[in-house]
């Protein structure tokens, strides 16, 4: 690690160093992160900076850049190229983009995803968890690699540039890919192997962006899913809240498309999903993980065990592929954290059905490094 940036004041401060213009803001999500941008004659620069010392709320004493192995923090698969292209440019970004509507772009011609370290959770829910159903088994998992893992759900603007077609007339670009089977996105010839390997068929969504990349895209595993929508709680929804009603809860709209929600404003309908990214992210920055569609998982699925696992691939065979997260047309109980739903591999005619992809991390120091502040 590289010498700490000594430096200390409140955060969202802008500050001169020398000839530039330095800008510190917390970064969104993260407890001790902040986001250092800068402006000097060489031009802008955004690099990520992680507190190793922080005082009182709202202040830090001093900031260490990210260790090469936490950085890049989102990568980013520019696919504006379309099927035509030989290649999409995969590009390393250490700090979310700037501006109100910086998701815009990022929910249609480019794909972002988050960097996820590895940890231990509690997978499952308590007994004593409002709205739970059987199936639920609490467990421990050990996550023991870092992934890489979408920020939105897959659009019907991204999957158009993947497949030449959008998968439902619903209008709108930022709309979650949705009526999409497990066998669409991974293929049902070699991509309904797993978990006796990862292959994909190549005209599968998967395999296209396998091809255009050089990266292993994948679907993420159902403990690789809950892990990251949990993104360090314990409680029924990512939020830190539980459900106070099973079917119509308050806490859920605040996070979710769900019925409860129909009428916000917000795009939502009474019989649809809505655009991506409306609601409010978990602690890691990821959107939707409750609601809006439904999200395949790689795993097939059965009742969990209650045995410790790591990086568990799920049932070595089965009939229901797994999906997570429930949907705008379910009840609450249905969003949770926790909550497991299963769907025949080949199923798409649900329109709350959807996914978003997730991609192993590359080697550690094998990361781009962008310049100090
Ligand atoms: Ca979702």
């Amino acid at each position: 690690m590289r010498d700490p940036f000594s430096a200390s004041g409140p955060v969202s401060a802008t500050e001169r160093a020398g000839t530039r213009m330095r800008a510190i803001l917390p970064l969104h999500g993260e407890r001790d992160c902040f986001i250092v941008r800068s402006v000097s004659r060489k031009g802008f620069n955004a690099r990520t900076w992680r507190a190793v010392a922080v005082a009182m709320a709202g202040a830090f004493l001093a900031l260490a850049p990210l260790r090469a192995e936490e950085a890049p923090l989102y990568l980013a698969v520019d696919m504006r190229g379309g099927r035509e292209a030989a290649s999409w440019p995969v590009e390393r970004v250490e700090a979310p983009p700037s501006g109100e509507r910086w998701g815009e772009d990022f929910k249609t011609g480019r794909l972002l995803l988050r960097r996820i370290e590895p940890g231990t959770f509690a997978m499952g829910s308590p007994e004593s968890e409002r709205g739970r159903y059987k199936d639920e088994t609490l467990h421990s998992v050990t996550i023991s690699r870092p992934y890489f893992i979408g920020v939105f759900e897959v659009t019907q603007r991204q999957w158009e540039l993947a497949m030449g077609r959008r998968t439902s007339p619903a209008p709108g670009d930022t709309r979650p890919a949705d009526r999409v089977s497990h066998a669409a996105i991974r293929g049902n010839r070699a991509g309904a192997a797993w978990p006796a390997n990862a292959d994909v068929d190549p005209g599968s969504f998967l395999g296209v962006l396998r091809a255009k990349t050089g990266l292993d895209f994948d679907l993420p595993t159902e403990a690789q899913w809950e892990y990251a929508c949990r993104a360090g709680t314990a409680t029924a929804l990512n939020s830190g809240k539980d459900l106070d009603d099973d079917v119509s809860c308050p806490a859920l709209a605040e996070i979710a498309r769900c019925p409860l929600n129909t009428r916000d404003g917000r795009g939502g309908g009474s019989q649809h999903d809505t655009g991506v990214g409306e609601y409010l992210p978990n602690a890691w920055g990821l959107h939707d993980m409750h609601g809006n569609v439904w999200e395949w998982c790689l795993d097939w699925y059965a009742p969990h065990s209650a045995g410790p696992a790591t990086d568990p691939s799920g049932p070595a065979s089965g009939t229901l592929r797994v999906l997570r997260g429930g949907s705008w047309g379910f009840p609450a109980r249905d969003h949770r954290s926790a909550r497991r739903h299963g769907a025949p591999p080949g199923y798409d005619a649900y329109s709350g059905y959807g996914f978003r992809v997730a991609c192993p991390a590359p080697p550690e120091g094998a990361a781009e490094r962008g310049t100090g502040p």
